[in-house]
């Protein structure tokens, strides 16, 4: 992370930076996992960044959280009536999901200072863990798989990048105890990174994955404020995700299309997880 005057900017490689111009620094604050900043800048509203990366802004979140909740809940299997976040310390994820009609949410962050920062500054998606039909847990997603009793229909892994607190989420042995507790029907969605700028973490997922479900797919959505603004997701399931369709209206980014089309990956994100 880097202030300079009055810019904020994420470094994607030794040579190349995104840079956002900020009115202000609203916080900037080390925790026991990471390192959290929000700023206000002038193009996107409010931007949270943790380890000098964007997690989310106020003005393109939607697209993200739209696409890591819809999708899931589109192709399950079963209606989804239980869900499981790890990571979502902001909200956001839980937030749509419980517009979907969720009869149950466990969101499992590790980091309570995210929620905390949140709560301050983005509260209109921290609200969601007010909802009664939200539980909101600090504590170890990894640990919270392997332990729990409770089965899910579809769990969101909304994680950082690969890397520090986040990369036990993209283990072969965390996806083993997701198996576990995901319902028959059930899908699992993971964010797996910028294929052009993180091509090792889409793999990385469908490492993950592959051994302990029978489809898995990776599909795309385009967010401004990521790296290279082309971004993955990752999920997997034992049934054929993208024959069963649950009717959607439309979102701000998702609708029919999009669920379709997404799944269509340039070459060389195909070889990325071959
Ligand atoms: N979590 C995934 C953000 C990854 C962004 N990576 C980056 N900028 N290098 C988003 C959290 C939103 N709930």
């Amino acid at each position: 992370m880097k202030l300079i005057e009055n810019w904020f900017s994420e470094r994607y490689s030794d040579n190349l930076q995104l840079s956002f111009r900020v009115k202000d620094q609203l916080l900037s604050v080390r925790t026991d996992f990471q390192r959290i900043d929000v700023f206000d800048t002038y193009d996107f509203g409010k931007l949270l960044s943790i380890d000098g990366t964007v997690q989310l802004t106020e003005r393109d979140e939607f697209v993200y959280h739209e696409m890591i909740t819809m999708m899931p809940f589109v192709y399950s299997k079963v209606k989804p009536e239980k869900a499981l976040i790890i990571g979502g310390g902001d909200g956001g994820a839980a937030g749509e999901l419980a517009k979907l009609g969720l009869k149950r949410i466990v969101n499992v962050e590790i980091d309570g200072q995210v929620i905390e920062v949140c709560r301050k500054h983005f509260p209109d998606l921290v609200r969601s863990f007010t909802l009664e039909n939200v539980e909101l847990i600090v504590g170890d997603g990894i640990k919270y798989a392997r332990t729990t009793e409770e089965k899910f229909d579809i769990i969101i892994v909304d994680s950082t990048d690969p890397v520090g607190p986040a990369e036990g989420l993209f283990n072969e042995s965390f996806y083993k105890d997701i198996k576990k507790i995901l319902n028959t029907g059930g899908v699992v969605v993971t964010q797996s990174g910028s294929p052009f700028y993180q091509p090792t973490a889409i793999g990385l997922a469908h490492k993950g994955m592959k051994p302990h479900f029978a489809k898995v797919k990776s599909y795309t959505a385009f967010i401004p404020t990521y790296p290279s603004g082309f971004w993955s997701f990752t999920m997997a399931s034992d049934h054929d995700i993208g024959k069963s369709y649950r009717e959607l209206p439309a979102g701000k980014y998702f609708n029919k299309e999009i669920s379709a089309s997404c799944f269509s990956l340039p070459e060389f994100v195909k070889t990325l997880i071959t």
